[in-house]
């Protein structure tokens, strides 16, 4: 493997779009919630594991994650990664009483602020929230965005309700208003989706995240969130979370749900498609999903200003996937799109 070094010396700079940290409060506060026997079983899945296990991943991604500093930074050099866009990861403080959460959140947005402070040429920040309480949330992004950050962290579902229920759309308005993006991201299915996956241990990032967070996006398309919010920009990873894929198909049976009335609720769309939103509102990170035949497929239904690089720092911490992506059969200008260009201008870096 040639050596991957930051500084564009490739013809762009990487900027990472998808990557977590945790407080060591957070953290502790998972840590009681676990042992407590919190009634969330992706939630027990996920942290159950990550906050205790004592394998070397168990290991790396508690000391990734609580890094904003040294390691963080040697990480990202010994990959090239220029700039990472960092984020509360998930669940965030969804799982926790509104109190608890804002004050976590508050403290983690504090934190987050200093490190970008601290590392300005380095770190991005995107702004946490405690959905819990939208209105508050609403606050907190105007303060977020006084701190500098650049995108939203919605961390999925609220306790098993999706952002599509009226009472959280303060947090879009907000976004919209300031022209920032939300970056909805996984984190394990809902109690009501879950079963099936958690018997065979599909719960987690290798297939649940995916169903789940795709699931809810299409959720906000088809009940009319930007409809109500047409300037809104949503950020799914992973490829987009599998929609560039199925865009067809749901397009087709989405229409003809609709104009037979099958569903009382589903009412036309302002643009039609389903894929007409993706197209409009959704850009696509390929955390997780540093795959050529993807990438390349994603670049022909959404166009290459909608795809960006990301990492997934510490979860998918794997330099040979950036070398990989460097290889892509792809000109020149379109890697700076995908690797730079498309997040300075999505994030308004
Ligand atoms: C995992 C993957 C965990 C991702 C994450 O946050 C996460 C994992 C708790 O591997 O368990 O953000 N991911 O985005 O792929
Ligand atoms: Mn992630």
């Amino acid at each position: 493997m040639t050596e991957l070094k930051t500084g564009g010396a490739q013809g762009y700079l990487r900027i990472a779009t998808e990557e977590a940290f945790i407080t060591q409060d957070v953290l502790n506060a998972y840590m009681r919630l676990v042992a407590e026997g919190y009634d969330d079983p992706g939630f027990q899945s996920l942290w159950g594991f990550y906050s205790s296990s004592p394998s070397e991943r168990g290991h790396k991604i508690r000391d990734g994650l609580l890094s904003l500093g040294e390691q963080r930074l040697s990480d990202m050099d010994r990959a090239g990664v220029d700039k990472a866009i960092i984020a509360l990861t998930a669940p965030g403080t969804h799982v926790f009483k509104a109190d608890e959460a804002k004050a976590l959140t508050t403290d983690a947005n504090d934190q987050l602020a200093a490190a970008c402070r601290a590392h300005p040429d380095r770190f991005i920040g995107m702004t946490a929230i405690a959905p819990v309480d939208p209105v508050w949330s609403a606050r907190e992004i105007e303060r977020g965005h006084k701190l500098g950050f650049k995108a939203v962290i919605l961390n999925g579902h609220v306790e098993g309700e999706y952002t599509d229920d009226e009472k959280f759309w303060p947090i879009f308005e907000a976004a919209q208003a300031l022209d920032t993006p939300i970056y909805l991201h996984p984190q394990g299915p809902s109690k009501g989706l879950i079963g099936p996956l958690l018997e065979r241990g599909l719960d987690g990032a290798v297939f649940g995240f995916g169903v789940d967070t795709g699931l809810h996006l299409l959720r906000l398309i088809v009940m009319g969130v930007f409809d109500r919010f047409p300037n809104l920009k949503l950020i799914v990873g992973h490829g987009g979370e599998a929609l560039p894929y199925w865009s067809y198909r749901i397009d087709y049976m989405h229409q003809a749900g609709v104009k037979s009335n099958r569903y009382e609720f589903l009412k036309p769309l302002e643009l039609g498609k389903v894929s007409n939103y993706l197209k409009r509102n959704v850009y696509a990170t390929f955390s997780g999903m540093a795959w050529e035949p993807a990438i390349q497929f994603s670049k022909t239904v959404l166009g290459s200003d909608r795809i960006m690089y990301a990492m997934d720092y510490p979860y998918q911490y794997e330099p040979e996937e950036v070398a990989a992506q460097d290889a892509m059969d792809m000109s020149l200008e379109d890697k700076r799109a995908f690797f730079q260009t498309n997040a300075e201008r999505v994030f308004n870096l």
